[in-house]
């Protein structure tokens, strides 16, 4: 199986997330794509390769132009204001409020900028986050490429991840929707109906977004109960689309439990998601679900990877394959080959 790396993620260097008001380190941090490139280079099923430059133009037909906008030059604005390496917005446009008097101005400097592009305490700019965010939709669009191509299946190892950017925000460690961004392309090249299965600890509400009145592409997820998991206000069972995407949304919030638990919401998944008849399948490969992961509180073993990554195959589909979260470094790598490795040896 062909990966798809480029080490400008490297660019992407943070270090600090705002929790409850503790500056703590930030989870999302370069070693995780070192860890995963290093877990698949040394292994000869695995083919590394680069991303091709696929410009502004598919950012710009998932996402609005005034977002794209911001995250282009916001940082190095944001100097002008103060110096600092990590920007953080101060205030955001809350939706309430502006309750009973309309949709607020768009923003006209730097600070309001952030808060109203920006939708939590999480997800820093630093001086590369641009162009690292970029070259992840980069990877994602060659991934996608690779499978238009004839690959039955291609891993895209971005970072950052995307699956929290809905179209007019940057959130939840993700700047732009590399998934979404990748499904969109698929559509616009003729590959048929799509189906984004989301198997990352937390809920894609970008992704959800995005295609949540769309009937050509579907989303699926698997997360932990947004009662008491990032992102908090989407993700619930009763989100099932809308307008003519009424339908193509499941949702399938779960609490804690062990493999078995896990294993009966993504049999669930992919009923629906056969149900569907896809074309293609893009896969947000999240495995924050892992039982050690710092972030997650589900209970998901290395080996149980495996068994999901044959399962998905089992399903037949030409698969695009997108890394999203995971913070558990000691087993990141292993825990994402050990999803391709089933992936790629089923049947
Ligand atoms: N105090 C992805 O996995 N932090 N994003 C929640 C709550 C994690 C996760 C902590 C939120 C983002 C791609
Ligand atoms: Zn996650």
């Amino acid at each position: 199986m062909k990966v798809v790396y480029s080490e400008r993620h490297l660019l992407h260097d943070i270090h600090s997330e705002i929790q409850w008001g503790s500056t703590v380190g930030n989870y999302e941090h370069a070693a995780r794509g070192e860890v995963i490139r290093a877990a698949l280079a040394g292994d000869t099923r695995f083919e590394m390769t680069a991303p091709a430059d696929h410009g502004e133009a598919p950012v710009r037909a998932v996402h609005d132009a005034g977002l794209v906008d911001f995250l282009t030059s916001a940082w190095k604005e944001f100097q002008t204001v103060r110096a600092q390496r990590e920007v953080f917005p101060d205030t955001f446009l809350h939706s309430a409020l502006r309750q009973s008097m309309g949709p607020a101005r768009p923003p006209v400097g730097i600070v309001d900028g952030l808060g109203y592009w920006c939708f939590e305490t999480m997800t820093p700019l630093v001086e590369g986050t641009y162009e690292a965010a970029r070259s992840a939709v980069d990877v994602a669009l060659t991934a996608a490429d690779h499978v238009l191509a004839g690959d039955r299946a291609c891993y895209a190892l971005c970072r950052p991840p995307g699956h929290h950017a809905p179209t007019s925000a940057y959130g939840g460690y993700c700047y732009f929707n590399n998934a979404a961004i990748a499904a969109q392309a698929l559509v616009a090249a003729g590959a048929g109906r799509v189906t984004i299965l989301d198997v990352d600890y937390h809920h894609g509400n970008g992704t959800q977004q995005i295609f949540y009145e769309r009937d050509d592409v579907q989303y699926v997820s698997v997360h932990g109960d947004p009662s008491e998991a990032f992102p908090y206000f989407t993700g619930f069972a009763d989100e099932t689309g809308s307008g003519p995407g009424r339908g193509s949304t499941t949702n399938l919030p779960i609490g804690p439990g062990d493999d078995n638990h896990y294993d009966v919401a993504l049999r669930h998944a992919v009923d629906d998601l056969a149900a569907f008849k896809p074309s293609i399948l893009v896969v947000s490969l999240g495995v924050d679900t892992y039982r050690l992961d710092p972030v997650g509180n589900l209970g998901v073993s290395t080996e149980a990877f495996a068994a999901h990554g044959r399962f998905i195959a089992s399903l037949g589909l030409p698969t695009v394959i997108i890394q999203e979260g995971g913070y558990h470094l000691p087993a990141l790598g292993e825990n994402v080959s050990t999803w391709l490795t089933g992936f790629a040896t089923a049947g």
